[in-house]
């Protein structure tokens, strides 16, 4: 993965080779023609990608291993590896194919929480996730996931395409071969969604055209990066980051069934909506209403009545508007009155970011009504326009100012003087925790090793990835492990760090040799079995609780 350092510093080091899953679904990406219309066909990954120069080098790796159940049961994928990227990388991956196939329009709540499951079983075993998926349905599960996926520390990449991959013509290796090298070269750790050259945050995305390449627009947020001439631009400052110290998890019980959608059109009757809303057991509906906001009816008029009662009976009701871009905001009199009716106001939320928020939060554990409606007008994902959230803001300055940055603040982190750390990092200076120096490590590399804790933390807490690794392939986490750095690790583990695929045989070897074996295993090293149940009880005297790949992630 390449660091959010600009292209001049970027581009001087060799960068670790990336793995990367690829769950496909469905979807027109890997339809045939049959007698009843295009269907989806198995074998994506053997009939059309190994034999083509574009996604095989020929190199012929090794399998690498899959999670393909609850109970961590594990099976050998042939894997393949793209020729080499003009950052100079490969990314090495393999295809997962669901069982069953779909087209988009049929999938639901059980195939998002499928392919929430396929990442979190694996999310030790690859460094980024490409979901090939049709378009139909492709901006629900995009916003869907974001949601399910909670404190993501790693790209997850959904896409498709509008022609089949078996046509001479087609978009399909375009948008698989851009979402591939996005997720293969950039620690983006949002769920996108990329199509014909843009990576778009998948709860801003929309589809606007049936057919046209350029399926899809994100109308109230600018793309989290572009590909132009070969480059990949990417908007570092728009990417979000996990800025807690908890590990990755998912929620896969969303509420679909008690959600609806409305779209408000001239001469609408009261009773219409009322039927709506009186639906057995609904809990929310997002009501589609016009321009700012705005529904027919006034203060006393019987509309504004149907859904004040409704949510008087508890019923969220939340208001996004019918056109592409722009915002609900209560500027006219029949909007004021529908937020005065306690109809929350969406903001600029797609409707598809909107439905799938509302079944999220109404299945949270001990949600009331009133916190689901205040949850749904704040941003938890970026899904909606706020200002709160942390910003990485690169500087327009030159070179030597941002080397002169990264030096001042390596040299304080090896002090240990956090004083002088948040000194240097101060104004919109964040940005520089994802950059790196000339050997590849991030600050957080540094701090991983730096006799003050509280430097890691403070790094984590603004956003420095856990998962980065430095030119000779280290993530912080085995620089703090091969230290014999207690803390260190135990922090690095809590934030959702773990060691990478390709440094496990390495950190096995120093911890057979007796160094610092304990604080390996601390750092999550997997044992023999009789070796690993003694971690299983040292860990529980200490009370760490690490992410298992055989254990479900759900939050209820
Ligand atoms: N019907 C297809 C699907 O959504 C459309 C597509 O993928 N372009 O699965």
């Amino acid at each position: 993965m390449i660091p959010s350092g600009p292209d001049d510093l970027r581009s001087q080091g060799p960068c670790p080779e990336s793995r990367v899953l690829i769950i496909m679904t469905g979807g027109t990406i890997c339809m045939r023609p049959s007698p009843s219309g295009f269907v989806p066909a198995k074998g994506f990954q053997e009939n059309l990608l190994a034999p083509s120069p574009t996604f095989n080098d020929g190199s012929n790796p090794s399998p690498l291993e899959v999670v393909v159940n609850a109970s961590g049961e594990r099976r050998f994928s042939p894997s393949l590896r793209t020729p080499r990227s003009r950052y100079n990388a490969q990314v090495r991956y393999t295809v997962y194919e669901f069982d069953e196939l779909l087209d988009s329009s049929s999938i639901d709540a059980r195939g998002w929480a499928q392919i929430a499951r396929t990442i979190y079983w694996n999310y030790e075993l690859f460094d980024a996730f490409v979901v090939l998926h049709g378009t139909d349905s492709l901006a629900y599960t995009s916003s869907a996931l974001s949601f399910m996926l909670q404190n993501l520390g790693k790209p997850v990449i959904l896409t498709g395409s509008q022609a089949p991959m078996v046509e001479l013509q087609n978009d399909a290796t375009e948008n698989l071969l851009g979402s591939l090298i996005i997720a293969g070269h950039f620690m983006i750790p949002e769920v996108c969604l990329y199509f014909d050259n843009k990576l778009f945050r998948g709860n801003r995305a929309t589809k606007v055209a049936a057919s046209d390449y350029s399926a899809f627009a994100s109308p109230n947020a600018p793309p989290l990066a572009t590909i132009t001439s070969m480059r990949t631009h990417v908007a570092w400052e728009l990417v979000h980051k996990p800025t807690h110290i908890e590990h990755f998890r998912i929620q896969t019980n969303l509420d679909t069934t008690h959600v609806a959608c409305l779209r408000i059109f001239p001469g609408i009757k009261p009773e219409m909506v009322d039927a709506v809303l009186r639906l057995d057991g609904l809990r929310g509906l997002v009501l589609e209403t016009f321009g700012a906001g705005n529904a027919p009816g006034g203060q006393d008029n019987a509309m504004t009545k149907v859904l004040a009662d409704a949510i008087q009976r508890g019923i969220v009701i939340v208001n996004v508007t019918q056109c592409l871009s722009g915002s609900v905001s209560p500027v006219y009199a029949p909007g004021m009155t529908l937020s005065r009716a306690g109809v929350v106001a969406g903001l600029d939320m797609t409707t598809e970011a909107a439905l799938t928020k509302l079944a999220y939060l109404l299945a949270l554990p001990d949600s009331t009504p009133q916190s689901v409606a205040r949850d749904m007008a704040v941003s938890l994902r970026g899904e909606l326009t706020e200002h709160s959230h942390t910003v990485f803001r690169h500087p327009d300055g030159a070179l030597p100012e941002r080397i002169k940055n990264l030096t001042a603040l390596g040299y304080a982190i090896a002090q240990g003087n956090l004083d002088k750390v948040r000194d240097i990092l101060r104004g919109e200076k964040n940005w520089l925790l994802n950059d790196a120096d000339y050997s590849g490590n991030t600050p957080l590399h540094l701090a991983a090793t730096s006799p003050n804790l509280s430097i890691l933390h403070h790094f984590l807490l603004q956003g420095g990835s856990v998962h980065l690794r430095n030119h000779a392939g280290r993530t912080p986490l085995f620089l703090a492990a091969n230290a014999g750095l207690k803390e260190h690790v135990s922090l690095l583990r809590k934030s959702g760090a773990h060691l990478h695929a390709e440094e496990r045989a390495t950190a096995e070897l120093h911890a057979r040799q007796g160094h610092n074996r304990d604080v390996w295993q601390l750092a999550g090293l997997e044992l023999d079995r009789e070796e690993a149940e003694d971690e299983g009880e040292e860990r529980t005297k200490t009370g760490e609780a690490d992410v298992g790949l055989n254990k479900m992630g759900t939050v209820v």
